[in-house]
């Protein structure tokens, strides 16, 4: 993207504050007002504010949160389901506030908007003679629906945080500025839709681009936000309020430079290895080295960067990449909102061996289970043009895609080392097949499918992928839906090519996947989903793979580009950045 067209745009990042907690809170108000922890294996995740006044921190032992507050509340949080689910509803709230269908997910609790062209539309609106009693207006074919703002003064607290006085804004940076006053409006609009609908609060920031609107959000927290304004100056430099901002942070915290890269360019930087934390609370590094430290390192550039971070895991440009964050420079999209996600999976761990065939059969079934009912949550929706006169009260939903494959993945846990020690961690080995049929069949329940399920296609992949007869010591079993065949909607978003002749030709093709009404007659479905040859046996589309299997993006990691994964160092498995300190403390735990 041009670098002046950059600088124009507004996007606003949102974190929602004690996200694991608000949606206990939600479920159950009472505990608005009570310490609140939320538990995962022995660490609690997240607190509420009240928690956090008595001295509750995040991924504190549970050991020591009990010590510290005794009152508090403790709520086991390791299904994530209603984690999940409260954070795509918040998400499609927010991106359904916006015009541009640039909204993208971060984890479960962070979204950023792309509100360019909702800045621009309304600039044009203003009456600059009367900035004080603007509209915004939210929705260009109905001019009454928006809100009344002060356009002459930005909302909230803004990076700087006051202006210099002596300072005379360039037309450029007024402009800019009158930007960003308007996209701190804005902010404070979604915010508070947001509280008041969906009865979350949420920190956020505001500017030009994804790095330094996350990076803003952080400065005050909770419930507020902050917007970096214009001057860039002195002497013109269009970035200098960015570099400002930016210099005091510690390297690690840049999004996009993960530990190990912020481990490489500190031992640099310090001319040797850097010592982070160790023991439970892994938070990093204990050293600080600052964003000015390593940009005013003699001799640092891209090409030093290049030269430092080179090795594996890096990529052809990694230098320059990370010098332009340093810079406060990220040309990164907000992606487009995805209808559907690319791909659903579900898994779990073991401690334990799996010692009899009927110990694997059950974890099939389970996650085949989980899988079938996250299919439903993800890839139905109701279905407006159909139930006919009669037959309104009936629900009827359809498919908006069709996984076409299925696969099976497990993680066989290595042999311990002749000495004892612990072997280097194996990779996934997983298997693929066509999703059978009979899983969208929404007349029977997601336990009896996913018998079936484990019957018919799991059981047989399993076998494939590990020939012992029994005792099988494996770390981690993962089923997941993959290779989504999209089925046209009305929807800008949806990527179905031919919509017209596809939304024609979709009641033939899934008639027999609608629910009327629950019916004692199962529908043979074998034959109802186009694109799958019958010939196409499940052995025939087996395919054997040893090769490590990246963490693939699914709805939860939603681009797998942006959300930020690192492989840790004792299991090697890919887990996203933010969850990586109590990932380790899991292991440290389990030792
Ligand atoms: N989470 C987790 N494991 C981690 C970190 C976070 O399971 N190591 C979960 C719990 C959090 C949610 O992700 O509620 C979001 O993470 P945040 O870091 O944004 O924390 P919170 O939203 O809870 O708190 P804050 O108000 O500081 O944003
Ligand atoms: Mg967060
Ligand atoms: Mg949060």
């Amino acid at each position: 993207m041009h670098r002046a067209c950059s600088l124009q745009r507004v996007i606003i990042h949102f974190d929602y504050d004690c996200f694991y907690a608000s949606v206990v809170e939600n479920e159950n108000p009472a505990l608005k007002s009570v310490p609140l922890a939320i538990q995962q294996k022995q660490i609690v995740v997240t607190c509420n504010y009240e928690a956090r006044r008595r001295g509750l921190r995040k991924l504190q032992l549970i050991t020591e949160a009990r010590k510290v507050c005794p009152e508090a509340v403790i709520v086991l949080g390791e299904d994530l389901t209603r984690f999940r689910d409260a954070s795509k509803d918040l998400y499609n709230f927010l991106q359904q506030s916006i015009w541009s269908g640039r909204a993208e997910r971060l984890g479960f609790d962070e979204v950023w908007l792309d509100c360019t062209d909702m800045i621009d539309y309304n600039i044009g609106l203003l009456n600059l003679n009367d900035l004080s009693h603007s509209f915004f207006c939210m929705n260009k074919d109905d001019p009454t629906i928006g809100f009344a703002y002060d356009a002459s003064n930005v909302y909230g607290p803004t990076y700087p945080s006051s202006p210099c006085p002596t300072t005379v804004l360039s037309e450029q940076d007024e402009e800019l500025r009158l930007r960003f006053v308007l996209g701190s409006h804005l902010a404070r609009h979604l915010r508070h839709e947001l509280e008041s609908q969906k009865g979350y609060t949420s920190t956020v920031g505001i500017a030009m681009n994804k790095l330094l609107a996350k990076l803003a959000g952080n400065v005050n927290k909770p419930k507020n936000q902050t917007t970096i304004l214009p001057p860039r100056e002195p002497l013109g430099d269009p970035e200098r309020t960015v570099i400002r901002f930016l210099d005091d942070h510690d390297i690690g915290k840049i999004p996009g430079i993960g530990f190990k890269l912020a481990q490489k360019i500190r031992a640099h930087v310090l001319g040797r290895e850097a010592a982070f934390s160790e023991g439970p609370t892994y938070a990093g590094t204990k050293e600080l080295v600052t964003v000015f430290d390593v940009r005013s390192y003699p001799g640092m550039g891209p090409k030093r960067l290049d030269e430092i971070l080179a090795g594996p895991g890096s990529f052809k440009g990694i230098g320059g990449k990370i010098w332009d964050l340093l810079n406060g420079m990220d040309d990164a999209e907000v992606a487009k909102v995805r209808r559907v996600p690319s791909q659903i999976s579900q898994e779990d761990s073991y401690m334990k061996y799996l010692h009899t065939f009927e110990e694997v059969k059950k974890q099939l079934h389970i996650l085949g289970e989980r899988l079938i009912r996250r299919m439903h949550m993800d890839l139905l929706e109701d279905d407006d043009d159909g139930g006919g006169i009669g037959d309104c009260e009936t629900l009827r939903r359809r498919w908006i895609a069709h996984p076409r494959t299925l696969r099976l993945s497990t993680r066989p846990r290595p042999l311990s080392g002749p000495d004892g020690g612990r072997a280097r961690a194996s990779q996934r080995i997983s298997r693929s097949a066509p999703m059978p049929n009979f899983v969208f069949n929404l007349n029977e329940t997601p336990s009896t499918l996913a018998l079936r399920l484990a019957d018919e296609a799991l059981v047989p992949m399993f076998r494939k992928l590990h020939h012992e007869q029994a005792s099988w010591n494996l770390s981690l079993i993962n089923v997941a839906a993959t290779n989504m065949a999209e089925t046209a909607a009305e929807t800008k978003e949806s990527k179905g090519r031919d919509i017209g002749r596809m939304f024609r030709r979709q009641d033939e093709i899934l008639k027999d996947f609608r629910v009327t009404a629950p019916s004692e007659e199962v529908n043979d479905t074998r034959s109802a989903i186009p694109d799958r040859s019958a010939a196409q046996s499940l052995d025939a589309m087996m395919a054997e793979s040893t090769s490590d299997i990246p963490v693939e993006d699914d709805w939860d990691s939603e681009d797998g580009k942006s959300q930020q994964l690192e492989r840790c160092e004792i299991c090697e498995n890919a887990i996203p950045a933010f969850a990586l300190a109590a990932h380790r403390r899991y292991h440290d735990l389990s030792n």
